[in-house]
């Protein structure tokens, strides 16, 4: 998983490749299963149909194995998903506020930008506001996605760990130029942010 801008996103892209892994196996598994009834059982080789009574192992192997591995699914997609939820002290406040059909960020100092900058290796809270109607701030490399209710301030946290140039979209449809609704994330070193938000 080398190339992606944050540890999260390296965390959410483990946690999606283990479904996935287990979902494989799975299907894999009944597969196999269905494709061995299917020859073991037909009517030349098994004439008159198998009366089968309960088989106590069996159930609870189909039930024991299944539990397991559904709570590793949720254990680890929890795990991350909290890690999501938790805003790190010393965080940089930034305000988003989506509105139809655009993005604006504004700063602690009064800056306002159409699109965000911000800082390598620091931990920023975003604060999600609507003018309007629902939007959803969408960074797909970062692997975050919020919702942006009107009427209710939401957050996002963010800590990139690459500078880049990154794509922002709104996830939830808002209206005619709903697919118009792109920014940009800018990831900048900590001297050239210090300079973009100096300057205005
Ligand atoms: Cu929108």
């Amino acid at each position: 998983m080398v190339g992606l801008p944050s540890k999260y996103a390296e965390s959410v892209d483990s946690v999606m490749l283990l479904i996935v892994i287990i979902s494989v196996l799975l299907l894999l598994g009944v597969t196999v299963a269905m494709i061995y009834f299917v020859i073991r059982y037909n009517k030349k080789r098994n004439p008159k149909a198998t009366q089968i009574e309960g088989n106590n192992t069996l159930e609870i192997i189909w039930i024991v194995i299944p539990t397991i591995l559904v709570l590793v699914m949720f254990y680890f997609g929890y795990a991350v998903f909290h890690e999501s939820r938790v805003v790190p002290k010393g965080a940089m406040n930034v305000k988003v506020i989506a509105r139809m059909w655009a993005w604006e960020f504004e700063y602690n100092n009064g800056k306002k930008s159409g699109e965000l900058y911000l800082p390598v290796d620091r931990s920023v809270k975003l604060e999600l506001n609507s003018m309007d109607v629902n939007h959803s701030l969408y960074i797909p490399a970062f692997r975050i996605k919020e919702d942006v209710i009107y009427g209710r301030q939401n957050y996002m946290v963010i800590k990139p760990d690459k500078v880049g140039t990154y794509i922002i979209a709104c996830a939830e449809y808002c209206g005619l130029r709903h697919s118009l609704m792109y920014s940009k994330v800018h990831v900048l070193s900590k001297k050239d942010f210090e300079k973009w938000i100096s300057d205005f």
